[in-house]
């Protein structure tokens, strides 16, 4: 069996880098660079590239987790992530107006290039139960089926290891031993 593969996904700043760290300690690489794009988002660096880390679980496992870049001139690297992947965490703020259509988007991408992995939605930032089920619902519907949905805090370890439990459970067993 090779190293089981997963995808993070979500618009810059939402915590693709912070929820990979979370998973991998130190042992994360990232790829922030200095944000020129400061107009859309401000904050001082953003990832260019492919973050990277391995995560240990539990029985010894490895788990191999790339953070996607989500300009669109790097949907390339995309679906070459993609192409590899067992599995995809869409974070987002379901609080922010466009984050139906970025969700269905991304959950469309993986669905094209990677039709048998698993998908989990991440509610990255606060967000009351109404918006939270208003937001699920809806993404259903353009989804023309359920999509799970996890509320987390990208920055507490062990929210993020819940994450990938609930992304393990929709796997078959052979591709992730989580
Ligand atoms: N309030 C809040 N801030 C967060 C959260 N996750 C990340 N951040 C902060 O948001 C900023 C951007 O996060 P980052 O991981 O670089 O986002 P990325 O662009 O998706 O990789 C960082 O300063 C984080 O400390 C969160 O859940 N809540
Ligand atoms: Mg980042």
């Amino acid at each position: 069996m090779s190293t089981p593969r997963i995808v993070l996904f979500g618009p810059m700043g939402i915590g693709k880098t912070t929820a990979l760290r979370s998973l991998c300690g130190e042992a994360a690489v990232d790829c922030d660079v200095p944000n020129l794009d400061i107009a859309s988002h401000e904050k001082a660096t953003t990832t260019v590239g492919a973050d990277f880390g391995i995560v240990h679980m539990e029985g010894g496992e490895e788990l191999h987790v790339y953070g996607a870049p989500g300009q669109d001139r790097f949907g390339f690297m995309r679906q070459w992530l993609l192409s590899f992947a067992v599995g995809a965490l869409v974070l987002l703020d379901a609080n922010d107006p466009t984050a139906l259509d970025q969700a269905a988007q991304t959950l469309a991408e993986v669905q094209k290039y990677a039709p048998d992995a698993a998908c989990v939605v991440l509610a990255a930032r606060p967000a009351s139960s109404g918006t939270l089920d208003r937001f699920a619902q809806q993404l259903a519907e353009r989804c023309g089926q359920p999509v799970p949905m996890l509320a987390v805090d990208v920055r507490e370890r062990t929210q993020m290891f819940d994450a990938l439990e609930l992304l393990a459970a929709l796997l078959p067993d052979e591709d992730f031993a989580g």
